[in-house]
């Protein structure tokens, strides 16, 4: 009688994800199904927000472009990086949260042992071939208790993850669609960054990469 259950299919049981770290938790291909939510959710914010690539306060502009939604939204400028209740393009209010969006972040979160996460923002990152984002720290939250919730979407890109100070040679993590990271706890801070995203093409999303990063910022 063949054995229905084998090691592989324990191994390969969905929602169990792969520690990184202490706090560091990655969910291959969990937010796969609801995909076609989210891609509505990015559709919905960015009609009302539009995508933008910012400036950096030493006058470089960002290759990713960025829109946001929840009570505040992450913005830069020559002044510096701060979180804002205004989106500085339109003058209003950033729009809602997605209900899609912020299940998603909560649930994921609390299987990863962070119970009672309410993202107040959900920063889009979009990135076109060639874009990337340079090595930082995530640290501008008031309260760093709270993990960061990311959910990569259409064409794969590298993550490169570091260690808590500036300086040695990040680990590389191939990032696919649908793939979610937790990050909280003594990886929270975390220095990481995307390799320039090559050129490709995504049933889903086309020649187009997004990561939604769900925070609590006040
Ligand atoms: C948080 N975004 O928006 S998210 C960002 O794919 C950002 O767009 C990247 O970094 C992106 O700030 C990566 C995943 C991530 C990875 C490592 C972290 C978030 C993290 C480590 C600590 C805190
Ligand atoms: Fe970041």
């Amino acid at each position: 009688m063949p054995d229905l259950f084998t090691d592989q299919d324990v191994l390969s049981a969905p929602g169990e994800p792969e520690q990184l770290g202490p706090g560091a938790f990655l969910f291959r291909q969990y937010a796969t199904p609801l995909a076609g939510e989210l891609l509505d959710g990015i559709r919905a914010v960015s009609a009302l927000s539009p995508f933008r690539q910012m400036m950096t306060p030493g006058g470089r502009r960002m290759s990713a472009a960025m829109t946001g939604c929840g009570d505040v939204s992450w913005v830069t400028d020559r002044r510096g990086y701060r979180y804002s209740e205004v989106d500085p393009e339109t003058g209003k209010p950033w729009p809602a949260m997605p209900p899609a969006f912020s299940g998603l972040a909560r649930d994921v979160a609390e299987r990863a042992g962070f119970a009672g996460f309410e993202p107040d923002v959900c920063l889009i990152n979009r990135y076109r071939p060639g874009a990337r984002m340079g090595l930082h720290q995530d640290k501008d939250e008031q309260d760093l208790q709270w993990p960061v919730v990311s959910v990569s979407l259409g064409l794969p890109a590298i993550l490169l993850w570091g260690g808590l100070k500036r300086g040695g040679s990040p680990a590389r993590l191939r990032l696919e669609h649908g793939d979610v990271l937790v990050w909280g706890g003594e990886d929270r801070l975390r220095y990481h960054g995307i390799a320039p995203v090559p050129d490709g093409r995504c049933d889903a999303t086309g020649h187009v990469r997004f990561n939604l990063t769900f925070r609590r910022a006040r």
